[in-house]
């Protein structure tokens, strides 16, 4: 199945070329990568014009501004569907997912699942940087997300995934405003709510060593009361 793997960057400079290159060994005959860069002000999209320009398999989308991931994430899907890639990837361009393990997504894609989670709170997931308070709040995350949604996938708050492309089709895309962590949780939540099997794969998440996080208290913030009104919403029969 073709693959296109969405890089969204926000000054991710250093971080941007040696991914690209990274990709190129695990990616297969046929299999895109589509950077969607928000204007960012180090110069990260014109390194991915450079990219492109070099390179048959990258795209770029170039959008006016920060808007966050969610609405980076949501073109780069329709501009993925359009070009007719069959799995859709989402990645971080941080190296907090590892590229070696994107074959893995896209196999249990290709064995039946319509959404793969790379989880870091499965057996066999791990995060080897984290110290215990950081453990115990994405872990509580996780949890406050698991009983509010009456999930029991254990990692929904990740951004390592690979849908199929039906399951993008059927969901509905314009109804999607979260931006940060509740972009991750709302995504997963519609997909299950909509009847697809999701799969959780086992992964590592190290910590970014070049550039910044982009992480704000608004992103958990909009996380802890988009959670509760994905709950309500989908009692209503509105999502
Ligand atoms: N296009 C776009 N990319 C973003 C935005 N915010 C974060 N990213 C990218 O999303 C990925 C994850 O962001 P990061 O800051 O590492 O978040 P963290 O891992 O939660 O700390 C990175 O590739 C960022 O460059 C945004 O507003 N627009
Ligand atoms: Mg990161």
């Amino acid at each position: 199945m073709r693959a296109t793997v969405c890089l969204p960057t926000y000054n991710e400079l250093e971080n941007l070329e040696p991914m690209i290159r990274a990709l190129a060994n695990v990616l297969r005959e046929g299999d895109r990568v589509l950077v969607i860069d928000d204007n960012s002000p180090d110069g990260t999209g014109e390194v991915a014009d450079r990219l492109a320009a070099e390179l048959p398999w990258v795209g770029v989308l170039h959008r006016p501004g920060k808007e966050g991931l969610g609405p980076a994430y949501i073109a780069g899907f329709r501009r993925a569907l359009a070009d007719g890639a069959e799995l859709v990837l989402e990645m971080d361009c941080d190296f907090s997912h590892d590229p070696a393990a994107v074959p893995q997504l896209i196999a249990a894609a290709e064995a039946g699942a319509d959404l793969v989670l790379g989880s870091r709170y499965v057996e066999g997931g791990s995060i080897p940087n984290w110290g215990a308070v950081r453990r115990f709040i994405s872990l509580g995350g996780n949890i406050y997300a698991q009983l509010w949604l009456g999930s029991r996938l254990r990692d929904l708050t990740g951004g390592f995934k690979c849908f199929r492309a039906p399951v993008l089709e059927t969901v509905d895309l314009a109804a999607i405003d979260s931006r940060g962590y509740a972009f991750q949780i709302e995504t997963t939540y519609r997909v299950l709510r909509a009847g697809f099997r999701v799969v959780e794969v086992p992964i590592a998440f190290t910590d970014r060593e070049q550039g910044h996080s982009k992480m704000s208290r608004a992103i958990v913030l909009e996380a802890i009361w988009k959670v509760p009104q994905m709950r309500i919403r989908a009692l209503r029969g509105r999502l």
